[in-house]
């Protein structure tokens, strides 16, 4: 039997095939080896426990194929990470052009977490991201930007410090 306070939260990960979202969960639950991670095929579903928070992430498949498949899971979602690839500009053209717009139709003012991965490939100007992260703000409610690496792990604790912070602010708006 779990305590009355424990809470269970969704979270959406979502962004383009390639960004490294399912790294990143494998990263998190403490999988020691991210190069046998495959392409998503529709949703990847784990859970993640701290004390009396559960995360259960719904990992979604980026590619295009799926697309109409996945967009009706995000309902429901209290928390979305979307992730872009350091490395690659379309990933991040596309979080403003295509999945913020996904994330506002589905979902009513949810706290994002915009995460750039790959940084130990970093090639994209901080400027570039800047204009996108404002960009984004003006569809979704953008609570956070991280760099991180689900390679080398950099950032990460991070990461996971954000999730569970905006959990306890969900639990304590009594959500
Ligand atoms: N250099 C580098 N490569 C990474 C990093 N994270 C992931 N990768 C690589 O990027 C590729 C894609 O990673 P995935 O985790 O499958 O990406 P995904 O976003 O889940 O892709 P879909 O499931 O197809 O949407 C893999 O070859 C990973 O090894 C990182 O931080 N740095
Ligand atoms: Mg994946």
């Amino acid at each position: 039997m779990h305590n009355k306070e424990f809470r269970r939260y969704k979270v959406a990960v979502a962004g383009d095939a390639g960004s490294g979202k399912t790294s990143l969960i494998y990263r998190l639950i403490g999988h020691p080896d991210i190069t046998l991670v495959e392409k998503t095929k529709g949703v990847y579903i784990e859970t993640l426990t701290n004390k009396n928070i559960e995360l259960i992430f719904w990992d979604f498949s980026g590619q295009k194929h799926f697309r109409e498949a996945i967009l009706p899971f995000f309902r429901g979602s209290h928390i979305v990470v979307l992730v872009f690839d350091l490395s690659n500009p379309q990933s991040l053209v596309n979080l403003v052009k295509e999945w913020s717009i996904y994330v506002k139709n589905a979902l009513n003012d949810v706290p994002c977490i915009v995460i750039g991965n790959k940084k130990d490939i970093k090639t994209l100007p901080d400027d570039f991201i800047e204009a996108s992260l404002e960009e984004m703000q003006k569809t979704i409610n953008v609570r956070e930007y991280l760099e991180v690496s689900a390679m080398t792990g950099e950032g990460l604790e991070k990461f996971l410090e954000v999730l569970y912070n905006i959990a306890e602010e969900l639990r304590s708006k009594g959500i």
